[in-house]
């Protein structure tokens, strides 16, 4: 459905969000003529939560469209860049994934700044690292800059292959309770057969460029990207200043 990675229209949430956009701001045809000189962000995305819930796999299903049953630890941090075409701009999520151990905490969180999205991953079929997820958001939340945006929140049940109709419900409105309580969007989605993963993805992308478009939109003035940074020229001085 999404081979392309295009977003022509505004990917809705799946149930429960504490975002109340549901559409691009601004209309596509008057705001993203194909060559806008727009230079947008890179969207930081930040993959948290316990050992083995799945975070790995779902880096790897939708940036390169695979399920390894087999489990290898991930070590420290590392990150992917993922680019996709929002109303034919190109947009750039680099996504971070972490080790959930706690040898590898104090590493992980110097990673955790200026996160625009926080993915916080739970177990679908393990409640207990349900739970954990408000820790995690805690520790991401800690290392934030006094200036710094709050990111966007997803809680994200994984493995959702693996329960039935029936387990899947109850846990649902549990993690719906846990959701509310973190200010999270929730999204369950399984890895293994790609359910609700681009869409997870999608929306995060989403949300983040409506409000970096908006952003560029506003400073009437001409921007510079230097590696993941975006340097902006103010119009009324010779300032040139840090946007993130
Ligand atoms: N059935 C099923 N297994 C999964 C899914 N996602 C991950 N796993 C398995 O769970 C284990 C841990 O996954 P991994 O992504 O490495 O977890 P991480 O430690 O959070 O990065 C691996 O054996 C994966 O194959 C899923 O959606 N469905
Ligand atoms: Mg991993």
């Amino acid at each position: 459905m999404f081979e392309n990675k295009e977003i022509e229209k505004f990917p809705q949430a799946l149930n429960f969000t504490p975002y109340d956009k549901f559409a691009f701001s601004v209309a596509a045809g008057e705001t993203c003529p194909q060559n806008s000189g727009f230079n947008l962000k890179v969207c930081k995305v930040i993959i948290l939560g316990d050992l083995c819930v799945g975070k790995t796999s779902l880096l790897n299903r939708f940036c390169y469209k695979v399920f390894d049953s087999n489990y290898r630890s991930t070590i420290g941090v590392d990150f992917q860049s993922e680019q996709i075409n929002i109303l034919g701009i190109p947009y750039y999520l680099q996504i971070w994934d972490t080790a959930g151990q706690e040898r590898f905490k104090c590493i992980a969180q110097c990673y955790y700044r200026k996160a625009h999205v926080i993915m916080l991953v739970f177990d679908l079929s393990s409640i207990r690292t349900l739970a954990n997820c408000k820790n995690w958001l805690r520790d991401a939340l800690e290392v934030r800059g006094e200036s710094d945006n709050r990111p966007y929140i997803f809680l994200v049940g994984a493995k959702k292959d693996l329960l039935s109709n029936e387990s899947y419900n109850s846990v649902e409105d549990l993690a719906l309770n846990t959701a509310k309580k973190l200010n999270a969007e929730f999204w369950s989605v399984s890895a293994k057969t790609g359910e609700n993963i681009d869409s997870l993805f999608f929306r995060a992308a989403a949300l983040s460029f409506d409000d970096d478009l908006c952003m560029c939109m506003s400073e009437d003035n001409g921007n510079i990207q230097i590696g993941s940074d975006l340097i902006c020229r103010g119009n009324k001085s010779d300032i040139i200043y840090l946007l993130w």
